[in-house]
């Protein structure tokens, strides 16, 4: 599905405080905010038009609005997010999607799932087991989903280090293709998909989000770029290094449709 539509919420002045693993200190939210901006002109440019909330500096986390729904062509479904302090980022996200979706379904404790885990590719979808996503909720989604037509596997990736959410190293690429880290890509839920590994040391670079035949990319990334441009991708590459630094990359920024 072509998205058209996306919610993305710029960091709060509280951003510095959210959840993170990383060591690359703290993020500059002058440029995080730039940064969101360019962002949001991205999409913008390739067509989607942005619902826009406002900062909420009571969730530090908020600006990573994916984890908070996922919305398909065929209806959307809100998160219960895994970490305690970004359950209440879901109410906001709530009010704009109900508008747009009157059927709004929702996990429901003691399920939970971050939007991060769940990688939409095309009528599949991928669902990753994590220190966010548990059984419970990967249960509720997949019953979910199927009932929408789409085919599910769940991915378990809570042994897997690197990996805060499924598509911290995973994306879609289009028809049977995905972009994996070498982590991720040997896993047997792959199995007959094409996969395009991660060069290594870019693995950052895996987090991508498809919109028509332009990827956007994280910027920096030359090895990832140069095989991805071959394969007749259109880049567009943007600057993430403060969302980085609080564990988030490219497609955390919005929730699309
Ligand atoms: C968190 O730990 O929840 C945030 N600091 C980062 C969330 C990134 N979201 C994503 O990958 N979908």
């Amino acid at each position: 599905m072509r998205p058209t539509r996306a919610v993305v919420c710029p960091p709060a002045a509280t951003f510095p405080d959210g959840i993170t693993s990383s060591s690359l200190g703290s993020p500059d939210l002058a440029l995080a905010l730039a940064q969101h901006d360019a962002y949001c002109q991205a999409l913008e440019r390739l067509g989607l038009s942005l619902v826009r909330l406002p900062p909420d500096p009571g969730h530090p986390d908020s600006t990573f609005v994916e984890d908070t729904a996922i919305v398909t062509g065929r209806g959307a479904i809100l998160t219960r997010p895994g970490a305690p302090s970004r359950v209440g980022e879901v109410a906001a996200v709530r009010a704009v999607l109900g508008e747009c979706f009157p059927e709004l379904a929702e996990i429901t404790a003691p399920g939970t799932v971050d939007g991060g885990d769940v990688c939409e590719a095309g009528d599949h979808c991928f669902i990753g087991l994590s220190g966010r996503t548990n059984p419970e909720g990967a249960a509720q989604l997949a019953e979910w989903l199927a009932a929408r037509g789409f085919s599910v596997g769940v991915i378990d990736i809570r042994k897997l280090p690197g990996l805060l959410h499924l598509k911290t190293g995973l994306s879609w690429l289009g028809e049977r293709r995905l972009l994996a880290t070498r982590e991720i890509a040997g896993h047997e839920g792959l199995r007959g998909w094409e996969i395009v590994r991660v060069p290594e040391g870019e693995d950052y670079a895996a987090n991508c989000v498809m919109v028509d035949d332009t990827l956007l990319i994280a910027g920096n990334f030359p090895a990832t770029s140069a095989v991805l441009g071959e394969r007749g991708y259109a880049l567009a590459p943007l600057g993430v290094s403060e969302y980085r630094k609080m564990d988030g990359g490219v497609s955390c920024l919005s929730v699309r449709w």
